[in-house]
């Protein structure tokens, strides 16, 4: 329990009581005790150990024995009890901005509107103009916060968000005084999607911070500003919230704002037992109430007696034991990447032609690239027929012999039929230097029939990896049903390599799916699967996720040398995986 939680819940209690129509006083006095225990420099439960409480300015009789029930049990009875008899769905309207707890108490009597779709439902028919509290202005007025909520509260693609964050914290940098600045939370833990995103800046003095990162042009809506932390919104209504903490205690508050908050509810009992209060000004010394400093980042993980932890794996799935035993991987990182495998070009559904997408690749820096346009089957995709994907090979020459510096796999996305056949026969596939096998047609099969289909295509001698194995696409469509473990025993007992695509709507496998297929022996292949040059940048996104997935360079066969990774290929299947450094 921190204090940040306490604070919460006296809010969410004020809430309560509004929605009850309680005593406006008695309501007014927890929003204030929110807010000072929010401010609060010592833990809440040192003042209840030392029943001192009271001695805070706005913590009264009440609200002090509420405090110290919420410390000593971890709940509140009064609280709960009265939260019960309230429809969840109208706590969700609370978020609704311009929408207080009193006029949803009113929505909730009069017109028993218990939710938030309940509630645009009203609105549309014309039910809240009717009610004289509301009227036809507030009603409109209402119907546009709820457009721009349900925008808002939508998370955004990790690869929309990075970018503009980039930005941002560049602007933030370069703001007077600033000594440091960067991003944290979900997008510093490079998570698939973003809910909001934190910016953190380190200054003495926070005023001009605030005023030159206002000033930014990005900037559509001011939400909330305040000397020390503001809300924002941009485009597509993402929020950005920038907070400018003192340089002293700027590795405490990264490591705060970076979260998770599971990861850090772990580091705060590991600081407990060793003394320490880690909150995200500093570490206190319990017994002496001594801060100390935290100025980076390693200042807190030192004290705690482990090495800085990558924010990727920063979400409580063992990052804290490993560390602690010295065993963390070494992850991979962009520049570890020599080339991919799974690109497209004019001859399917890509952009631009195969000269230009090698000549990408080579500006990339890439020793090895993957031409693999789709099969015939594919017909939406202009998939190549056996005699179009041969009358390739002309201009996959060509590109050979025009750049150089850069070995140019000749090879195919494969579409994996509903019987788990695939596409092109055999003799045709062995003409290939890679082949991607991938699923982009009826979705719907069992889970049995899906896993069996999947299974089939690995079992194929020439295929070498499967394209984006779950066909999930963020925000639009949940994977296919199958059985992963059976599918990556599968891909490990014959060498065949399974997809990181990193096109940011993919993002498949995903990263705890990807961590799986490591401890199952499976090589993984990261792909931008770029249908024009700009896409080669997505690769970022894709070594983000490995990362997440504790993957190391040796466990990803783009790290090879060309030389390597021929020879890998040429090698028939079963092939026998161990990383490979
Ligand atoms: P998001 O924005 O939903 O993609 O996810 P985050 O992780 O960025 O979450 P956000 O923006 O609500 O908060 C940023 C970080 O601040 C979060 O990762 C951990 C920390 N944090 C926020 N609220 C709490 C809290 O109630 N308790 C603790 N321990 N940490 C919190
Ligand atoms: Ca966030
Ligand atoms: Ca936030
Ligand atoms: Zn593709």
């Amino acid at each position: 329990m921190t204090n940040k939680d306490a604070a919460d819940l006296l809010e969410a209690f004020a809430d309560v009581l509004e929605l009850r129509g309680a005593n406006q006083f008695r309501v007014r006095a927890f929003r204030t005790a929110s807010r000072r225990v929010d401010g609060l420099i010592v833990d809440l439960s040192e003042l209840v150990a030392s029943d001192s409480l009271e001695s805070v300015p706005g913590i009264g009789k009440g609200i002090a024995g509420f405090l110290r029930e919420l410390v000593t049990t971890g709940r509140v009875a009064e609280y709960e009890e009265l939260r019960a008899e309230i429809p969840p769905g109208v706590f969700d309207m609370l978020r609704v901005p311009g929408l207080g707890p009193k006029t949803a108490a009113t929505l909730y009597s009069k017109l028993e509107i218990t939710s938030i779709d309940e509630l645009e439902a009203a609105a549309r028919a014309n039910e809240l103009a009717k009610v004289r509290s509301i009227g036809a202005k507030r009603q409109e007025r209402l119907l546009r916060e709820l457009q721009r909520f349900r925008e808002r509260t939508a998370r955004h693609l990790l690869g929309d968000v990075l970018p503009l964050a980039e930005h941002l914290a560049a602007h933030v940098r370069a703001a007077p005084g600033v000594s440091e600045a960067t991003y944290a939370g979900s997008l510093r833990r490079m998570r698939e999607t973003i809910g909001d995103l934190d910016i953190l800046a380190a200054a003495d003095d926070p005023d001009p911070v605030m005023r030159h990162f206002l000033d930014h042009e990005a900037i559509d809506e001011v939400l909330a500003s305040g000397s020390t932390k503001s809300s924002v919104l941009v485009a597509n209504n993402l929020q950005v919230d920038l907070l400018v903490v003192p340089p002293a205690s700027y590795g405490a508050a990264l490591v705060y704002f970076t979260g998770s908050k599971e990861h850090n509810i772990e580091l705060r009992h590991r600081a407990l037992a060793l003394g320490l209060s880690l909150n995200e000004w500093g570490l206190d010394e319990v017994e002496t109430q001594v801060r100390r400093p935290a100025p980076g980042e390693a200042d807190v993980y030192v004290a705690l007696g482990l090495p800085v932890i990558p924010p990727e794996l920063r979400e409580s799935r063992g990052e804290i034991a490993a560390a602690a035993d010295g065993a963390l991987p070494e992850l991979i990182e962009l520049s570890d990447i020599r080339g991919e495998f799974h690109g497209h070009s004019l001859w399917s559904d890509g952009a631009a032609s195969i000269a230009d997408m090698v000549q990408a690749a080579q500006a990339a820096g890439y020793a090895f690239i993957g031409i693999t346009d789709h099969s015939g089957s594919l017909q939406v995709a202009n998939g190549l027929s056996p005699e179009r994907i041969r009358a390739q090979r002309d201009e996959i020459e060509q590109a050979r012999a025009d750049v150089s510096g850069i070995r140019v796999l000749h090879g195919s996305e494969v579409e994996i039929l509903s019987d788990g056949a695939l596409d092109y026969d055999d003799d045709l596939l062995a003409e290939l230097d890679v082949v991607v096998a991938s699923i982009h047609s009826n979705f719907n099969q069992p889970r049995e029939a899906m896993t069996a289909r999947l299974i089939a295509a690995i079992r194929n001698p020439h295929v070498d990896l499967i394209g984006h194995p779950t066909g999930r696409m963020l925000g639009y469509r949940d994977g296919y049903e199958f059985d992963l473990d059976a599918v990556l025993t599968a891909a490990a007992e014959t060498g065949t390599a399974m997809e990181v695509n990193a096109s940011p709507e993919r993002l498949d496998l995903d990263d705890v799916m990807a961590r799986r297929a490591k401890e199952l022996g499976v090589p993984i292949a990261i792909n931008s699967d770029a249908h024009r040059p700009e896409s080669l940048v997505y690769m970022r996104y894709g070594v983000a996720t490995a990362r997440r997935a504790w993957l190391t360079a040796g466990d990803v066969l783009n790290t090879m040398t060309p030389e390597a990774l021929t020879a890998w290929l040429a090698q028939p299947k079963p092939r026998r995986w161990s990383p490979h450094r």
